[in-house]
């Protein structure tokens, strides 16, 4: 059996161990333009096996919150530089997570105070986050308009773009953002896609989006450098599917031959429950990977949600490859050495997550040397 510790390949990522720094959302780029303190951050928690980064948005239309970086313009590429070098001179792996929001926005964040796009004109029930005055505010999201058909293969020149521009920038790899009620899925679940066009209706359709743009990012960078995140139960930013087992199950047996780096499978509820249910039984995550493994899926296989020590380690003995921690990396640096060591571990101030500067980021200590 592998332990937490020992070098794993996933695709072409060469990690030193298993544990993955989880993507999270702090909200420290205005406009939309990586930092300075970023790099530091982020080199601070170099020791993971790889660090996926905060969501970044691949177009103007993908953002739906007050300074989250993004990774469409030339600007936005060289302000990524510093970090991924900060990150490979202390010997660490990174690859950016893409993101497009979706309906999950407000017209303040969108180019020309347009309404955010969506598979339909569903408003999603959930909030997000602008700066007003300079304060961090919580607001309804925006109605959005329903995508036109035609307006699809911009969105997947869009992720090509953002994929061709993470190389540029010297990231090692993409993960694409297929979970937590963002737009691709928004397409994959039937509560946020009322489409009767290719792309809604049959589980086929409603995965077409995903697919299509997997295959795009794959083409552009290589499959072995792509990893892709879903969260088939979770309730996040309104997301819902009465059925999640066979259509996230279609997904990735449609997955498989692409010969993606990896699968990242948030279990339960984003942040919450790791039982969360949605549809009239436990989704069987055993089966999930199954499926993926029987179609030829060699990517690995990541797991994410509320894990500690312990749990991670029964994850591995149960056929995951890598698990993410999220919360844990923000409060501890060093959150590989102190896992080695049985810790102790710093807590995570929730004050300090989203928004603000150098404290609650880049100041928590690691362990004496
Ligand atoms: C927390 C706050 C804002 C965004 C996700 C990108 O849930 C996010 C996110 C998390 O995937």
């Amino acid at each position: 059996m592998s332990s937490l510790f020992d070098p794993v390949q996933a695709g072409r990522l060469a990690l030193a161990n298993r544990i993955v720094m989880a993507p999270l959302t702090r909200n420290r780029a205005p406009g939309a333009i990586p930092t300075p303190l970023m790099a530091t951050y982020y080199a601070q928690r170099a020791s993971a096996g790889l660090i996926v980064t905060e969501a970044t948005a691949i177009s103007h239309q993908g953002q739906g919150y007050a300074d989250v970086p993004g990774i469409w313009s030339e600007e936005q590429v060289a302000a990524w530089k510093p970090v991924t070098e900060a990150v490979h001179a202390a010997g660490g792996r990174i690859v950016v997570q893409l993101w497009h929001v979706g309906r999950v926005s407000h017209v303040d964040l969108q180019p020309g105070g347009q309404a955010p796009v969506a598979p339909s004109a569903i408003t999603a029930k959930t909030k997000t986050v602008l700066i007003r005055e300079g304060v961090p505010t919580f607001v309804e999201t925006s109605t959005p308009r329903a995508l036109d058909i035609s307006e699809l293969p911009g969105i997947v020149a869009d992720y090509r773009r953002a994929a061709r521009n993470a190389i540029a920038a010297g990231f090692d790899g993409v993960e694409i953002h297929g979970a937590n009620g963002y737009l691709l899925d928004q397409f994959l679940r039937a509560g946020s896609n009322q489409r009767s066009d290719a792309y809604g209706g049959p589980i086929a359709h409603r995965a077409r989006l995903l697919l299509e743009v997997v295959q795009a990012v794959s083409e552009e960078i290589g499959a072995g450098r792509t990893g892709l995140r879903l969260s088939p139960v979770t309730p996040a930013n309104d997301a819902s599917d009465p059925e999640p087992q066979p259509l996230f199950e279609h997904v990735v047996a449609r997955l498989a031959p692409l010969g993606l780096a990896y699968l990242h499978v948030i279990e339960g509820a984003t942040g919450g429950a790791r039982d969360h249910q949605q549809g009239e039984r436990p989704f069987d995550y055993a089966a999930l990977r199954a499926a993926y493994r029987a179609a030829g899926g060699q990517g690995a296989w990541m797991v994410n949600n509320g894990l500690d020590r312990a749990l991670a380690e029964t994850s591995l003995s149960q056929g995951a490859d890598l698990v993410a921690f999220g919360k844990a990396f923000i409060a501890n640096p060093d959150l590989v050495q102190r896992l080695r060591a049985g810790g102790p571990f710093n807590a995570p101030d929730r004050s300090t997550f989203y928004g603000g500067d150098h404290r609650g980021y880049t100041d928590y200590p690691a362990l004496a040397a």
